[in-house]
């Protein structure tokens, strides 16, 4: 099979031709339209931009080029990233030169490790390795190329060029930070010949001698690559990119996104919350007391972390993949026992709560449900990262793939730049003022 590059030469005009024939034929028909509550509720479920690398249906969850999660579980992220991309499976030659690639690409240069070294020892993990991607865009391909006139067909090519960089540093990066920040010792390198998922868990330096945290890693990376266009991160990423800023600005602008505790940083929360309730009554709770502690939790105005969702109405099949691995390689640990006693009491609290707000003249809880939060910290607590604050960098690692996959789509289909309109109040309220 050809390599990554050389599909998506075959396959980007076969994109452009659909995209035109769509638009053609289908222009100026509706998709969606827009109630003045949606305008200000963040655009929930408002269908006004293009995804091809998946799709979130909310009774199904993430639909990846066609596949279920579920169903492609085992692969790796290198595979995962090719097929956000194609559409295809890569066979054993074309991830073989993906892998390749990414060994050339490795190296992080010094400048970053002595920025790094440079900040407050107190800084946030996410902030390092933001400002780490960001620093680096001096050495965007996209930059250069375009500032020596390059023409708008190479755009996606030049994109690939930076997501191939950035994918190839980003967990030499990311492991980097967890050793510098919490004092594990000296940064690791990219080990060649070593896959993507392997090689991160390598790097960290978590001991491993039957392999399972590697196997947690690939499927770490896999699980959380991509979560359609919509999501704050890959919403951000996509607006910053449409400006034609180049990977570097739109992934670290993203990634900024997924720092937020409504988003990526509800797993840390997630674990300190776990942590806290079990701390509170000496180990594993009784249902009972895990029904006070998040009435306690929700009564003081805190969301529970890892439970709703903007799209999903089900549990996450993100969170059915972890604990199914989790029932695998972890039965006995505390923290996973009371993420599961949790999930037996959550939805039933959160839905009583929500009835109450509902007779409170408030919004219901429209998911009550877990998402992919609820638990995968649980399982990097158990291989010995406690360092909670740390967990998004992970979950970073693995969203820059799928934004970066998004970027390549967005160059290839020229997309414009984003600029939907904005109205005021007053201008609402003169809408409906017969
Ligand atoms: N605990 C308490 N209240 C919750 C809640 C939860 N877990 N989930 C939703 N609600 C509340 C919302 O805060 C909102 O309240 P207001 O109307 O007073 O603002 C109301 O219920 C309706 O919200 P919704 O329509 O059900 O959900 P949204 O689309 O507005 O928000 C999300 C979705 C994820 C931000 C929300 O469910 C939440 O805050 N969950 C906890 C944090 C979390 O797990 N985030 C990670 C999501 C996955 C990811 O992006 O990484």
């Amino acid at each position: 099979m050809a390599t990554l590059q050389e599909v998506l030469q075959e396959l980007v005009p076969a994109y452009r031709k659909e995209v035109a024939e769509l638009l053609k034929e289908h222009g100026d028909e509706v998709i969606s339209q827009v109630t003045v509550r949606q305008a200000y509720g963040g655009m929930r479920g408002v269908k006004g931009m293009i995804c091809d690398t998946s799709v979130v249906e909310p009774d199904k969850g993430l639909i990846v080029r066609g596949h279920p999660l579920l169903e492609i579980k085992h692969l790796w992220p290198e595979e995962v990233f090719f097929l956000l991309l194609t559409g295809q499976l890569p066979d054993a030659e074309a991830k073989a030169a993906l892998q390749r690639e990414f060994d050339r690409r490795s190296q992080v240069p010094a400048y970053v490790w002595n920025l790094l070294k440079a900040m407050e020892p107190d800084t946030h993990p996410m902030c390092m390795l933001d400002t780490a991607i960001l620093v680096m865009e001096r050495e965007s391909v996209f930059h250069k190329w375009y500032d020596r006139g390059m023409k708008r067909d190479d755009f996606w090519l030049a994109m690939l060029g930076d997501a191939l960089n950035i994918l190839a540093k980003l967990p030499v990066l990311a492991a980097g930070i967890y050793r510098m920040r919490y004092n594990h010792g000296s940064v690791m390198h990219w080990t060649h010949g070593l896959d993507y998922g392997a090689n991160f868990a390598n790097m960290l330096g978590i001991a491993d001698p039957a392999g399972a945290f590697a196997k947690l890693m690939r499927l770490y990376l896999n699980f959380h690559a991509d979560h359609e266009g919509g999501n704050v991160s890959a919403n951000t990423c996509h607006t910053v990119g449409s400006a034609l800023s180049d990977a570097y600005y739109a992934v670290s602008a993203g990634l900024n996104g997924l720092a937020g505790p409504l988003h990526g940083l509800a797993n840390q929360e997630c674990v300190g919350w776990i942590l806290q309730t079990m701390e509170k009554f000496g180990g594993v709770p009784t249902e009972q007391q895990l029904r006070e502690m998040a009435f306690e939790t929700l009564r003081s105005g805190r969301v529970i972390p890892g439970y709703g969702h903007a799209v999903l109405r089900v549990t996450d099949p993100r969170y059915t993949g972890f604990h199914e691995f989790g029932q695998i390689y972890l039965p006995e640990d505390p923290v996973f026992q009371t993420v599961d006693a949790v999930f037996n009491v959550i939805p039933k609290v959160l839905q009583e709560y929500s009835e109450e707000r509902v007779k409170a003249g408030k919004n219901p809880i429209a998911n009550c449900w877990p998402n992919v939060d609820a638990i995968s910290g649980s399982l990097l607590y158990h291989f010995g990262m406690t360092e909670f604050p740390y967990y998004t960098v992970m979950f970073s690692v693995s969203r820059a793939m799928g934004m970066l996959a998004q970027l390549i789509m967005n160059r290839a289909l020229g997309t414009a730049i984003t600029r939907p309109k904005s109205v005021s109040t007053e201008w609402v309220k003169a809408q409906f003022k017969s």
